[in-house]
């Protein structure tokens, strides 16, 4: 608990998407399943849980409390009972919603706990936090009243009064980013000019201290990993304001299940030469996957690489049966399980590539095409090749949907397989 009288603290998160569907999952056990569509409601809870021990004065929600516009009733009773919980603890509690839950959304009119405000969608409205009568802070936000907010927000936002401390609550799209929806786009100078001492920022899910003082900009990210794409710990801040230094952040990991990808899940076969010896170090992946997780469960997606003597016959194996089934076993008894969701054959032969696109034969001319296109700037030479094709509906249609890190990565795996076979043809 903060000790002089100017001090406090507080929990930022945002992007709760409670009740989220799981995306992309091939294959998942009926357990694992559970434990995933679980997963949200026990990191909020856990967010919860942590604010009561810690003994924080407010919690501030920067945005989608629910994944989608006609969120369950489940999930507005069990986030209404979450909050009452804090609100039982003297915790106070200040929300707004974002572009995946915005006001006009289906609503069941839960009341929510006395000590819990939810800001409008009309304009920034303010509302002073306090402890014990003493007001600790005043706190400007506003709601997505709609989905669709295009115009800039942030600008509507101005300190005004005597508050020691100011706090900005805003679902924004801050400096453009373009892995996510450019809702209310707002730029750095924007936050700045309103001269607020904080800015709780939601929307974006990978978390980020964009700026640590004056003002302190941060993107706490999402609660809970919901997909491949969001790999590692997941949670929110503690902000303890008044010590030194002026605003110290501290981040908590509450997500219950976490997501591997390929920066902790990639294992280098170029010196494994026998399956035996594969299972091996895929069975003490798994193991150092485990420990990272930090007891809890986790799902991995394993991508095999490197130049490897065994290419060929990765190319061929059925991974499904021949390698997922033992690496599974028993994994789904325990609470730290280890759920390889997949492994990735992303192995290269181990003929030096480079090498060979420099031989002037149709293996090379081949090689040189792939690697023209690769080269091409914005990949636009890819997309519109690919596009070019009418008469393949199913590869023109899907385009759109790939980013150009997942087209490159296409390209680059069928440069393999056809490299692969034509190889094959020169034996
Ligand atoms: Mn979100």
């Amino acid at each position: 608990m903060s000790n002089s009288q100017n001090s406090f603290s507080f929990i930022h998160c945002a992007d709760l998407h409670l009740d989220s569907p799981f995306e992309g999952i091939h294959e998942v056990d009926p357990q694992v399943a559970r434990v995933l569509r679980d997963s949200t409601f026990k990191s909020f809870e856990r967010i919860v849980s942590l604010a009561i021990e810690r003994e924080v004065d407010f919690i501030v929600i920067a945005g989608d409390v629910y994944d989608s516009a006609d969120h369950s009733l489940r999930a507005q009773i069990r986030f209404r009972d979450y909050l009452k919980r804090a609100s039982d603890a003297g915790i106070q509690c200040f929300l707004i919603h974002g572009n995946h839950d915005p006001l006009n959304s289906w609503d069941a009119k839960l009341n929510l706990p006395p000590n819990c405000h939810r800001f409008g969608g009309d304009s920034v409205t303010k509302i002073t936090a306090t402890r014990n009568g003493d007001s600790l802070a005043d706190i400007y936000g506003i709601s997505f009243p709609t989905r669709d907010v295009n115009e800039n927000v942030a600008v509507q936002f101005t300190r005004n009064g005597e508050a020691p401390f100011a706090i900005g609550v805003l679902h924004c799209n801050l400096g453009g980013n373009p892995n996510h929806d450019n809702y209310a786009p707002c730029s750095f100078d924007d936050l700045q000019r309103a001269n607020m001492d904080y800015w709780a920022l939601g929307h974006v899910h990978t978390r980020n201290v964009v700026n640590t003082q004056n003002p302190c900009v941060v993107y706490p990210g999402n609660i809970q990993g919901r997909s491949a794409r969001e790999t590692g710990a997941r949670g929110c801040y503690l902000v303890r304001v008044g010590h030194n230094p002026a605003i110290d952040l501290e981040f908590l990991p509450t997500d219950d299940v976490r997501w591997f990808g390929p920066d902790d899940a990639s294992l280098d076969v170029e010196n494994i030469d026998s399956f035996d010896l594969l299972l091996t170090e895929l069975g003490e992946l798994r193991e150092r996957l485990r420990s990272k997780a930090d007891g809890r469960a986790s799902i991995a997606r394993i991508r095999l690489v490197g130049r490897s003597e065994l290419h060929t016959q990765l190319l061929a194996l059925e991974v499904e049966r021949d390698l997922l089934g033992s690496l599974r076993e028993a994994e789904c008894d325990r609470p730290d399980s280890v759920w390889i969701e997949s492994i990735k054959i992303a192995t290269q032969p181990v003929i030096d590539v480079e090498q060979r696109r420099t031989v002037d034969d149709f293996v090379g001319d081949f090689l040189r095409a792939a690697h023209e296109l690769r080269s091409s700037e914005n990949h636009d030479a890819l997309r519109e090749m690919l596009l070019g094709r009418s008469e393949s509906p199913k590869v023109t249609s899907s385009i759109d949907e790939f980013s150009d890190d997942e087209l490159l990565e296409i390209l680059n795996e069928a440069e393999l397989l056809g490299l692969d076979h034509l190889l094959q043809d020169e034996e």
